[in-house]
Formats: C-alpha cells, sequence, structure tokens
C-alpha cells in the first residue's frame, strides 16, 4: 500500500509540474490498438539485433505516469535505470521516477536481473516491448545497459532532443533476444598527436556506449607528446606534453592521475573498459628528447610535430630503459582497473629485429609482473610471445603469416585492417580531413567485411574482436573526430557486435539513415555520405 501511495505522489507532481504532462495530454494523442503507427520498427537499431519478433498490438507508450523500476537490490541494476532516466527526461519532459521495487508497478519500464532467455550470456539482454510495460532482463548490469541503448533507439529521434518536444514516444512491440559476436568492440582515440581534453573523451565515450563499444583504447605517447602523468618521471608530462607539442606545433596537454581516474569511472558507468597504450620501442621521440639520459649516446634529439613515423627508437642495450619501461608500466598498470595494457610495438624501423625481441622479451613480463594482459599492434606476433598476449591487426592485406601463426599456437587477435576499420583514413578524395595511405574508406568499405575471416588462418574462433582506430594527425578536435568516426563508428561497432547472418547492407544502409537526425539533435558532427539516404 505505501509504495502504491508514493507512486500516486509522484504522478500527481508529473501532472502538475511538468510541462511534458500536458503535450502527452492533448486530445487525439493517445496512443492505442488502433491507429497509432510507431515510427520506428523494432528492427531499427544499430548494432542489429540478434533476434527481433515485432507484435503490432503490443505497442509501448511512454507517459508521465511512466516509472523505471530496477532489480530490488542491485546498485548497479539503479545505475543503469538512473542513466536511462537522465536520458529520457530532457526530450519527454517527464519525472521518470526511478525505483527498487520488488512489486510491478502500472505502466513501468522494469530492468531486471535473472530469468532471461539462456543464450544471452554476460553482456546480452532480452527485451520485452508490451502494451503497459517494457521489460529488459539480463544476468548483468552490462547487459541491462546494453538493452537500454536499444530501448533508447526504438523511441522517435527526437528523444535525443534537450529540451521538451510536443509529441508522444511509442515503443514497437515485440521481443528482442540479444547478445554478442565478439567480447571485445572497441574504438581508439589518438591523444599523443592532438591532444583531446577529457571533456571531449566522455563526449566520444557517450557516443560509444550507444553502439554497444565496450572499450576504449587511449594511445598515449607517441613521438610527438606524452599525454599520461607519470610521478617517476615527472618531465615526460611538463616537457613532453607542454605546449606545443601536439602536430605542427599546435595544443598540447596530458592526462593527469586525476583526470584519468575520471575518464576510467566515466567509462565505467557506460559499460566501457579502457586501454592504455604506452607505444615503444619506436614512437618515443617525446621521451627521448625529454630525458637525454634514455638515448644511447645521451643527447637529446630534437623534439619533433610532425608527422612521420619509423625513425625513434628506446636504446636497447641501456639498463636505464628497462628502469623507465618498468616505472612506465607499473604507474600505467596501478591506475587502470581494466585487464589490459598495450605496449604499442608497431613500426619500430629504427629498432633492427635482433633487438625488437630482445626488447620485447624484457618488457612483456613486466606486464604480466603489474597484472595486466599485453596488447600489442601485429608486429610483436613475430617475437612469439605468450599465447595471452593480442596482437591487434592494422595490415591491408588477407594474409599474414606471423598473425596466422599466432592465431595456430593460440593468440586471440584484435581486427582493426586500415583499410576498413581506420577512422582517420579519408572517405574519398574531397574529404579536408584524415590520411589516405590505406585508401579512402566509404561507409560501405567500413562495413563489408567479416573479421571472422578477414584475414587467412585466422578464424572467428581465433578473434577477440573488432577495434576502430582514429589517429589524429590531422584532428584538432571534437568536431574533427566525429567527422571522422560518424558514420563509420557504427559499422565497425555492428560488425563486432551482430552475428554474420543479420549482415546486410541494404538493412544497414537504411538504419543508419535514422541516425542522421539523431546525431543533429545531440550536436554531434557526422559525413553525410552519398550512399545513404539520409533523413
Ligand atoms: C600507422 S597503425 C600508425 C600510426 C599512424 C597511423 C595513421 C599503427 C600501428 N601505426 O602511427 O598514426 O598509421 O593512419
Amino acid at each position: 500500500m505505501r509504495q502504491r501511495r508514493s507512486l500516486a505522489a509522484v504522478v500527481t507532481a508529473a501532472a502538475l509540474c511538468l510541462p511534458g504532462f500536458a503535450a502527452a495530454a492533448e486530445p487525439g494523442e493517445q496512443a492505442g490498438p488502433t491507429g497509432h503507427q510507431p515510427e520506428r520498427q523494432l528492427t531499427d537499431v544499430i548494432p542489429a539485433p540478434v533476434e527481433a519478433e515485432p507484435d503490432p498490438r503490443a505497442d509501448y507508450r511512454l507517459t508521465p505516469f511512466t516509472v523505471i523500476r530496477t532489480q530490488p537490490g542491485s546498485a548497479e541494476a539503479r545505475q543503469v535505470g538512473t542513466y536511462l532516466a537522465e536520458t529520457l527526461r530532457p526530450a519527454t519532459g517527464y519525472h521518470l521516477p526511478v525505483v527498487s521495487w520488488h512489486r510491478p508497478v502500472p505502466r513501468e519500464i522494469s530492468l531486471l536481473l535473472g530469468k532471461a532467455d539462456p543464450r544471452i550470456g554476460d553482456e546480452g539482454y532480452q527485451l520485452d516491448v508490451a502494451r503497459h510495460r517494457v521489460t529488459i532482463r539480463a544476468n548483468t548490469a552490462a547487459g541491462l545497459f546494453a538493452g537500454t541503448q536499444t530501448l533508447r533507439q526504438l523511441l522517435p529521434a527526437e528523444i535525443e532532443a534537450d529540451r521538451t518536444q510536443r509529441r508522444s514516444w511509442t515503443v514497437p512491440g515485440g521481443r528482442i533476444v540479444d547478445y554478442p559476436r565478439f567480447p571485445y568492440r572497441g574504438a581508439m582515440l589518438d591523444l599523443a598527436r592532438h591532444f583531446h581534453t577529457p571533456d571531449e573523451v566522455k563526449a566520444y565515450i557517450d557516443e560509444l556506449a550507444q553502439y554497444k563499444v565496450n572499450h576504449l583504447h587511449l594511445h598515449l605517447t607517441d613521438d610527438q607528446g606524452w599525454r599520461i602523468q607519470i610521478d617517476s618521471w615527472p618531465r615526460l608530462t611538463t616537457v613532453g606534453g607542454g605546449p606545443g607539442t601536439g602536430v605542427d606545433g599546435v595544443g598540447g596537454g596530458y592526462l593527469t592521475k586525476a583526470e584519468y581516474a575520471d575518464l576510467v569511472s566515466y567509462a565505467q558507468s557506460r559499460f566501457i573498459t579502457i586501454v592504455p597504450e604506452i607505444d615503444m620501442p619506436g614512437h618515443t621521440n617525446s621521451a627521448l628528447s625529454t630525458y637525454a639520459e634514455l638515448n644511447c649516446d645521451g643527447v637529446a634529439p630534437p623534439p619533433r610535430t610532425d608527422i612521420e613515423v619509423g625513425y625513434s627508437s628506446l636504446c636497447i642495450d641501456k639498463e636505464l630503459t628497462y628502469t623507465f619501461v618498468e616505472d612506465v608500466i607499473r604507474e600505467v598498470a596501478a591506475m587502470t582497473p581494466g585487464p589490459y595494457l598495450h605496449i604499442g610495438g608497431d613500426e619500430a624501423h629504427a629498432t633492427t629485429d635482433e633487438d625488437y625481441q630482445k626488447f620485447m622479451d624484457r618488457v612483456l613480463p613486466m606486464v604480466y609482473k603489474y597484472g595486466k594482459r599485453p596488447f600489442g599492434w601485429n608486429e610483436i606476433a613475430k617475437v612469439s610471445p605468450p599465447t595471452s598476449a593480442v596482437p591487434q591487426y592494422w595490415g591491408t592485406t588477407n594474409t599474414n603469416a606471423e598473425l596466422a601463426e599466432a592465431a595456430a599456437r593460440g593468440h586471440k587477435i584484435l581486427m582493426s585492417p586500415a583499410n576498413k576499420a581506420y577512422l582517420d583514413m579519408k572517405y574519398d578524395e574531397s574529404t579536408p580531413l584524415g590520411l589516405s595511405w590505406a585508401g579512402y574508406t566509404e561507409i560501405d568499405d567500413a562495413y563489408d567485411w567479416n573479421p571472422g575471416n578477414h584475414v587467412d588462418g585466422v578464424g572467428e574462433d581465433s578473434v577477440l574482436g573488432v577495434e576502430a582506430p582514429l589517429w589524429s594527425e590531422t584532428l584538432r578536435d571534437l568536431d574533427d573526430i566525429e567527422y571522422m568516426a560518424f558514420p563509420r563508428l557504427p559499422a565497425i561497432a555492428e560488425l563486432g557486435w551482430s552475428p554474420w547472418s543479420t549482415h546486410d547492407w541494404a538493412s544497414f544502409r537504411e538504419r543508419l539513415a535514422e541516425q542522421g537526425p539523431r546525431w543533429e539533435l545531440r550536436g554531434v558532427d557526422f559525413y553525410r555520405s552519398p550512399l545513404v539516404d539520409w533523413k
């Protein structure tokens, strides 16, 4: 009884105070079994769900009376409910109280743990839309979160507005059962070539989360700049990340440990794990020019902000190199709760193969020593690292002997083929930003490849997942980032989440068109590819 009374109080408050109530109460706007067509179909979602069974008689209408009820006793489920309420309140103007009651209430959206389709696993969910309630069930809070992101896309695009919209809010009826194809669905942001502020990274995280991306790899160090505070080598950031250390001498900056920790927890609240990268032994000019003693000859090279690659190397035969690397790995591991630490290893053209082997033989064990699983660009496959190390494929061909051998030895591989998944490649010759060394990458190129058989000898079972790297030699601000990431990021996200059986360019381009108005309402810049009939 008490529960019912407090609900009544809430609803009255909504009816009296909130502008959305008046809009919803307008005559002729009542949702009903007849007449009112939802604008969205149950399958209008990116990434495409595993299974969707529409029921046109079961459309649900969000109203000022809707309550979000989360699993009793689960603080995590409640956080997901609160985030859902926060995303739906601005456009609806509804109160959308979040409660954790045991008993169902009328007109609820409930987020519940357990009792779902057994296929959903750790990250999947089951979404049931019926006349009077929406129920999301999952085994974990991550699954509930994924379900809420689907629900968000099933509402009309205006749900993304930041001010109250005078309209009705209908969700198409039916059931979705959905779970990921690969455990790792990632994006990468390069903070080294141009620094991007914590607020910019957070804005990107907010977008990634909507497409069920669950890892954000931060490329934190490179020839131009060093972007993460390391207490034992303090000049790395004050000098190596100082003013003028962006490409062409533009910008500079770095993350303090506090800012990094804040980013980690912000990402966590959207079920995204941060993967830090310290690139070595190449791509290290910022460290070498900051600390002269790290160089073989003890002489610091000048800082560089051009975009050449492959000229720098840590000094492989100097013991101080390993003191330095261990200090950095120890501190980065300590500030990173996620399981992975990326040690780069790409384009070490200034390091001989023998030295590269020596270096990795010393450094890989350090990553394990501090409790992390190493990631490296695919070049690390050539040193036969322990099989739990993850090579990240960035090549442009469908054959790579070292990678196939690594898969045969039992490695999981992360797929980021540069001619498909690199978000910094130009869309076509007229794209004002980006590079083109791996070719132009239109949205259909980004979409049309199968991570499960892209490289000979690297089958579905050897693939950990996919990642879309965004290198920022040419990207200075958030608009630049967004213009290159959208619409290609959702293509890579779908390849990581949706089963290959749903893969369909015609369907994808239609679903993508529906994202356009959402990006506009959120102020997200994007490339209006001529291959898509934008809404
Ligand atoms: C290659 S991909 C690089 C980066 C560049 C990128 C630009 C890789 C592992 N290394 O250093 O930023 O191309 O597209």
